[in-house]
């Protein structure tokens, strides 16, 4: 294992919309190479890939599983990941460890929300894509009309690189394109201009070969073969391929084909930073130092915490010492193990190029990098739709706790927290059905049950206005009293604010330092002018601030957007101490920002929805109930439109239920976190009078 080279690995994910059929061909990929005797089935809950209970149960695919089998003398490993939008992170996570996207459409179903989506996603990391069209066997497949739409919505650059014989029950097989021998007698597109245009889109890539085309010399056989895999890598052709996993037809050519496009894993350039934080290229030497990157963390009941990662330079080896980022000590390497859906199987090391998991390292966590370069953090997308959740048996909230965390470190799309005012668990995730899935889980692994209540809206507080005030803390209950007293000025910091432009000597003439807290976008002045407040207990003022950040003032929300400038206060010699500093700065805190014109902020989305053309108008006029603001429309191929709008996360907690309801199922529809804004007026009323204030605890 050690010796193969990266040229001779392929790393590819395949993804897509749901049930387009990716776990299934898949399952028929490692059969049909040698890697299993049989192949698995979704629908028997036999998949090699969807091997989880859950996943089972469901007949679909919720978390990106890793396989590999090897075929030609090259190494393939592929991710199968989920279809549904609802587990976009797990795809997300899956496309940072390959070279590859394998976008698997639907031949009946054409384009989905999903198609689009992930195509964007491997587009943004810079991956060679291609697509795979399915299920040929199906009945009402219009293959022309469906090429045209994928090259209306994908671009020019989309051509087949196989070509289907037939279709539905009639579906032959495939010819090569590109192949001068091929018999074009019964293709659903005419051979010969096919090829002229997947020749004409390589040769495009090297201008040489281009200026002797166009001068009537065809390129050689060689030429292809080299400048096929370097106009993938360069995004300009996007080769389409076609098969009935069904039938079994398409399945060696499909393999063919990610043997010649798919990019080996030396092909693209990744970018990193070195302890400098300099930008560098990472080239996937094998003697140089080890350098690796986690993109997705698994808690198997057997081996208990799997970190995959894969190894861009250098080798890894077990019991190595390793550099991981964020972690202040080098941390020793366990067992390593490749993985076939949920077996394994351990190895002792792993070269550039290739994937494999580490097994029990509570210091690794996806995103982490492993060697002395870091990668970019991995951009998964935020999660909104929250549920204060209970166990159903008293004294399971250790056990709740405990599993819920599993799942946080599982899924990057799934946060827990403690809400202050309520005292409750909230978990936030991805989507209503994404919440039921983990609900499914912790009954399955961890054999918790849990209860859930109302959904929670994550609105924060800020101010709109500026003011100033003191507040002095002081007590006398015989022995030593409590004193202390702080003076603040309190203004808005609007989001995206250039803080270093902010805090200056003209805006705050006695500054002598500022302290900053990008969570809650919180600037901290320190304009103390002749230690009114002694510079010990500065500290503990800041804290009192902190404290009130987390817990709100007018509802019990984060807050945000606020600078605080501290510029005066007293002291007292004996009775000053850093409790009574605390609980000033948490009390003028709060007596300002009353002061300040506060105001609640939520979350805004951006829906993608996806209908038929009949049930645009009726989508539109919902949203506008919905507080919503349509931005746009465009075609989604055949006689479907998506609509993009803004709406108050609020608004469409229970959107996928309203929206079957419309569309009868046959919507679908994307949501991803955009912003905060100012929750109008009379909502906000509604909001703060529901929200029950807990008393002012002194904590004298
Ligand atoms: N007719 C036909 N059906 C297929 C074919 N391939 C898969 N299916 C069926 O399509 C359904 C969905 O297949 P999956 O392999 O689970 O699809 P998927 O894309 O992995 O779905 P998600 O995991 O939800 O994203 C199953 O019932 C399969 O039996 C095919 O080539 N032809
Ligand atoms: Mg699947």
């Amino acid at each position: 294992m050690a010796n193969r080279n990266a040229a001779d690995i392929r790393n590819i994910a395949i993804c897509g919309h749901g049930s387009t059929g990716k776990t299934t061909l898949v399952d028929h990929l490692l059969e049909k190479t040698g890697a299993v005797k049989s192949a698995g089935s979704v629908d028997e809950e036999t998949s090699v890939c969807d091997f989880d209970d859950v996943e089972k149960t469901h007949k679909y695919t919720v978390e990106a599983s890793v396989v590999h089998f090897d075929h030609d003398g090259k190494r393939f490993n592929v991710i199968d990941t989920p279809g549904y939008p609802d587990f976009i992170g797990q795809t997300i996570g899956a496309l940072n460890g390959v070279d590859t996207a394998a976008i698997a459409i639907d031949a009946h179903v054409g384009i989905a929300v999903n198609t689009r989506r992930v195509f964007a996603e491997a587009g943004k990391l810079g991956l060679g894509r291609m697509i795979v069209i399915t299920k040929m066997d199906s009945d009402n497949i219009d293959f022309p009309a469906l090429i045209g739409s994928i090259q209306e919505m994908f671009g020019e650059g989309c051509l087949p690189i196989n070509l289907p014989i037939g279709c539905g029950a009639d579906f032959k097989g495939v010819v090569n394109s590109l192949d001068e021998s091929a018999d074009g007698a019964g293709t659903l597109l005419d051979l010969a201009e096919i090829r002229e245009a997947l020749i004409e889109k390589i040769v495009e890539i090297d201008e040489a070969v281009m200026e002797k085309y166009l001068e009537g010399t065809p390129p050689t056989e060689a030429e292809l073969s080299l400048l096929l895999v370097e106009a993938v890598a360069a995004g300009e052709l996007i080769p389409i391929a076609c098969v009935s996993t069904k039938q079994g037809l398409g399945m060696d050519e499909l393999l063919d084909v990610w043997d010649r496009c798919t990019l080996p894993a030396d092909k693209l350039v990744r970018k990193a930073f070195d302890a400098d934080g300099n930008e560098v290229e990472v080239t996937p030497t094998t003697d140089g130092p080890m350098v690796a990157h986690v993109f997705r963390t698994r808690i198997d009941p057997f081996v208990q915490k799997l970190s995959f990662v894969r190894v861009h330079a250098g080798k890894l080896h077990r019991d190595d010492s390793v550099h991981v980022s964020g972690a202040r000590k080098n941390i020793k390497i366990g067992q390593l193990l490749t993985t076939q859906g949920g077996h394994t199987e351990p190895v002792d090391e792993v070269g550039p190029g290739d994937i494999v998991s580490v097994a029990k390292m509570e210091d690794l966590h996806t995103g982490c990098s492993l060697g002395p370069l870091t990668f970019p953090d991995i951009k998964f997308p935020t999660p909104m739709v929250g549920l204060a959740v209970t166990p159903k048996s008293r004294g399971d909230e250790g056990k709740l706790s405990g599993a819920l965390h599993k799942i946080v470190e599982e899924d990057p799309t799934f946060h827990v927290d403690h809400d202050k005012q309520t005292k409750e668990l909230v978990i936030t995730g991805m989507s209503e059905l994404h919440l039921q899935i983990i609900r499914e889980r912790l009954l399955h692994r961890d054999k918790v049950e849990i209860n859930t209540h109302d959904p929670k809206i994550p609105y924060r507080e800020t101010i709109q206005a500026t003011a100033e005030g003191k507040y002095r803390h002081k007590k006398q209950s015989g022995g030593r009293g409590q004193f202390g007293e702080v003076h603040i000025r309190m203004f808005p910091l609007p989001e995206g604010t250039d803080i270093e432009e902010f805090a200056t000597k003209q805006r705050f003439p006695s500054m002598r330092s500022y302290h900053y807290d990008a969570d809650h976008n919180f600037l901290w002045v320190d304009s103390i002018v002749g230690g009114t407040i002694p510079t010990n207990f500065l500290p503990a003022v800041e804290k009192g601030f902190k404290e009130r950040l987390n817990r709100g003032v007018i509802a019990g929300f984060m807050v945000q957007n606020v600078c605080v400038e501290v510029h005066f206060g007293k002291h007292h010699p004996v009775d000053s101490s850093e409790a009574a500093f605390k609980t000033a700065g948490s009390m003028v805190f709060r007596n300002v920002f009353q002061e300040a014109k506060p105001s609640l902020l939520e979350p805004i989305v951006t829906l993608h929805v996806t209908v038929p053309g009949d049930n645009l108008g009726d989508i539109n006029s919902d949203m506008s109930g919905r507080r919503g603001r349509v931005l746009g429309m465009e075609s989604a191929g055949g006689d479907l439109q998506t609509v993009i709008a803004e709406v108050p996360l609020a608004e469409v907690t229970t959107y996928s239920r309203n929206l079957s309801s419309i569309t009868g199922g046959r919507g679908s529809f994307t949501m991803d976190f955009s912003h905060y804004e100012v929750v109008p007026g009379n909502v906000q009323k509604d909001i703060i009078e529901k929200a029950t204030l807990h008393e002012e605890e002194d904590e004298s």
